[in-house]
């Protein structure tokens, strides 16, 4: 079976980008795949938090992991931190990649704007990356169009050093979806959908109430030509809602278009509403049983035991491939 290994940073209430992005394939990869899906609590270091809340989102992420479908009978569930070999590998992929390369990071260059100086974690982040996806000798990573970029420098370390050391890394692919691989903010269409942007407004997160989620739909930016037709380039507010109504709906773009011709945006966006609020209920009520359970607490123990086994032998076979150690 392959090895599929993805994470998501603890930074905020998952969102609708993440779901449909990342989660929905994690889920849809467990029957056949060997399924490693972990909570990124280093990663989300790399801009300041509050100690009390990380450790909060840490389990309500894992919460949303198991809510959405994540079995963890079939995938293994864990938080990074508790696995030492991420922050090992690290420092030695660190070592083996290029300044050069990490300054063409464009999520670098857009965390970083406007900040007289930012951290290094911030800078090396896509690092760190390589070596969570690496330690697992993972085949794929689901992720989202975002994370383009990184999958490819995390192959290009993986390669060099495969080439200048020694065969160490398997490569790995990345696995994008065709529709929700980048999901838009509502109230700003060019950019992504984020879990910290300002305004709430501009996600829906996978535990928002009906009446949030309604405001926010509503509310969201089109244009003034008010007709449904999937148009990215010149439409690209109704598109993105057009995407969301296509996947949590199931119904092509096209079934689309024809059931809302000669109709405004008004109605599609009510609808949407209701499609949003009836996929997302079943999600909110399973996470509210687990989220405060002792059984999340073991399932995360267990996990964490189970990807340290695995990691470890990585890193006996990268020590020993960089001549470390004794
Ligand atoms: N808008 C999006 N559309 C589709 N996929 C998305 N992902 C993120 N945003 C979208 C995918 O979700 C996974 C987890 O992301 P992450 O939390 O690790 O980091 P991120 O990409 O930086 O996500 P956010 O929401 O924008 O978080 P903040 O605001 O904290 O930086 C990844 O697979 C990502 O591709």
């Amino acid at each position: 079976m392959k090895r599929v290994f993805s994470g998501v940073q603890p930074t905020g209430n998952i969102h609708l980008g993440n779901y449909l992005g990342a989660l929905k394939q994690f889920v849809e990869l467990q029957d056949d795949h060997e399924c490693i899906y972990c909570i990124v609590d280093m990663h989300a270091i790399t801009v300041p938090q509050n100690p009390k809340e990380l450790k909060e989102h840490i389990l309500d992420v894992a919460a949303l992991y198991l809510a959405v479908g994540v079995d963890p009978k079939k995938s293994i569930v864990f938080v990074q931190s508790d696995v030492p070999g991420h922050a090992e590998l690290n420092w030695i992929l660190t070592c083996n990649s290029y300044t050069g390369e990490l300054s063409r990071m464009t999520q670098f260059k857009s965390k970083s704007q406007n900040k007289e100086s930012a951290p290094t974690g911030l800078f090396t982040y896509p690092v760190l990356m390589a070596a969570d996806i690496l330690l697992y000798d993972t085949d794929v990573v689901p992720v989202g169009n975002d994370q383009k970029q990184h999958i490819e420098l995390c192959r290009d370390i993986a390669t060099r050093i495969n080439n200048t050391v020694k065969k160490t890394f398997v490569i790995p692919e990345g696995r994008f979806l065709k529709a929700g691989a980048r999901i838009m903010a509502l109230d700003d269409p060019t950019q992504k959908m984020s879990k910290s942007a300002a305004n709430v407004h501009s996600r829906i997160s996978l535990l928002d109430e009906p009446n949030k989620i309604k405001k926010s739909i509503m509310k969201a930016t089109t244009d003034s030509e008010g007709v449904v037709r999937y148009d990215v380039e010149n439409k690209p507010g109704i598109s993105n809602l057009m995407t969301i109504y296509s996947v949590l709906g199931n119904m092509s773009m096209e079934e689309i278009e024809a059931k809302y011709e000669g109709k405004g945006y008004g109605d599609f966006k009510k609808d949407l509403v209701e499609i949003t609020v009836n996929a997302l209920a079943p999600i909110k009520e399973r996470y509210e049983e687990i989220r405060h359970s002792d059984e999340l607490i073991e399932i995360l123990k267990d996990g964490a035991e189970r990807a340290n086994a695995i990691s470890v032998k990585t890193m006996a076979r990268v020590k020993k491939n960089f001549g470390l150690g004794l």
